[in-house]
C-alpha cells in the first residue's frame, strides 16, 4: 500500500481562539503550529491566513509573508493555500495566493450551505475560472468535495478540460450542509472517483479520526487539523495541531502504514518540481 500522506489543516477561516486559544493567527502562531504538525509527520500544510485579530484575509501579500516563515522552519513541507477562503469573499479574492505560484491550492466543487444563512458559493463557472487557472500556473488542486455531487461536477469539468489527471479530491465530511461523516457516506464517496485518483478525508468534529481510520485502511490519505476539528478526544482539546497529526501517525503505524515523507508526497501526487 501507498505509504500515507497526512495533510494539516491549521488554521481554517472559522474556527476561533474561543474554541482553542491554540489555533493561530499570527505569522509566530501559524509557523508554531505548521512546525509542529510537520515534526509530527505531516507532510502538506493545507493554509488560510488571518490577519493578527483573526480575521480570513486572501491577500497574496500576507499569504507570502506566512509562507516564506513557514518555509524558514520547515524547508521541504508541501504549502497548500486555499482559494476557498471565508464564506462572501470574491473569486479574484480568493484567487490571489495562486499568483504566488504554490504547488498545490485547493478548488472547491460545488455550493453548500454552511450554517445559518452562510452559503459558501462555487458555481460551475467559478469552477471552470479557478481550474483555468490552476492549469495556467501549473498548481496540482485538491479537489474539495463537499458531497457526492461534487464529484460528478468534477468529474464533468475534467472531461471538459477544466481539471486534469490524475485528480487527487479531498472529501470534506460532516460540515453542517454537506455529506455526513458515517463510514457509508465514505464508501460512497470513494466507490465514485476514478481508479488513478487520489484521495484524503477530512472529517469535521468527531468524525475526524473514525475517517482518518477508515482511509487508512482503504489506501487514501488523511488530512487534521484545528480547521475541521479541535479537540484531541472527547472533551480534551488539543495543545496544537502537531498533537492532532501524532494521533493519526499512531493510528497509521498501529494498522501497518507508513506515514510519507513530503518528498514521498509529492511523488505520490505528482507534483511538478519547482
Ligand atoms: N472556509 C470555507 C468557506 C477551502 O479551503 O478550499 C472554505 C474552505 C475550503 O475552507
Ligand atoms: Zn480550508
Amino acid at each position: 500500500m501507498e505509504k500515507l500522506i497526512i495533510t494539516a489543516a491549521i488554521c481554517g477561516a472559522e474556527v476561533l481562539k474561543e474554541h482553542n486559544p491554540a489555533v493561530p493567527y499570527t505569522v509566530e502562531e501559524c509557523v508554531r503550529e505548521a512546525k509542529s504538525a510537520v515534526e509530527a509527520g505531516a507532510s502538506i500544510i493545507h493554509l488560510h491566513v488571518r490577519e493578527d485579530d483573526g480575521t480570513p484575509t486572501q491577500s497574496k501579500e500576507r499569504f507570502k509573508v506566512i509562507i516564506d516563515a513557514i518555509r524558514k522552519e520547515c524547508p521541504d513541507v508541501i504549502i497548500q493555500p486555499s482559494t476557498g477562503g471565508a464564506v462572501g469573499m470574491t473569486n479574484d479574492e480568493r484567487l490571489q495566493p495562486t499568483e504566488l505560484m504554490p504547488e498545490m491550492a485547493t478548488l472547491d466543487c460545488g455550493t453548500l450551505n454552511f450554517g445559518g444563512d452562510e452559503i459558501f458559493e462555487n458555481t460551475e463557472n467559478t469552477i471552470k475560472y479557478f481550474g483555468e487557472r490552476m492549469i495556467e500556473r501549473g498548481i496540482k488542486p485538491e479537489l474539495e468535495v463537499f458531497d457526492k455531487s461534487m464529484i460528478e461536477m468534477a468529474l464533468r469539468l475534467h472531461k471538459k478540460g477544466y481539471i486534469q489527471s490524475p485528480m487527487h479530491f479531498d472529501f470534506v465530511m460532516g460540515v453542517n450542509g454537506g455529506i455526513g461523516g458515517d463510514l457509508r457516506d465514505f464508501v460512497f464517496l470513494r466507490g465514485s472517483i476514478p481508479a488513478d485518483a487520489t484521495y484524503t478525508v477530512a472529517g469535521i468534529g468527531r468524525y475526524e479520526f473514525p475517517l482518518a481510520m477508515a482511509a487508512i485502511i482503504d489506501g487514501g490519505h488523511v488530512r487534521v487539523g484545528f480547521e475541521d476539528n479541535v479537540y484531541l478526544s472527547k472533551g480534551v482539546l488539543a495543545k496544537s495541531n502537531g498533537e492532532l497529526v501524532a494521533k493519526v501517525v499512531r493510528m497509521a503505524k498501529e494498522l501497518g502504514r507508513e506515514v510519507a515523507t513530503p518528498a514521498e508526497a509529492r511523488q505520490i501526487l505528482g507534483l511538478k518540481a519547482r
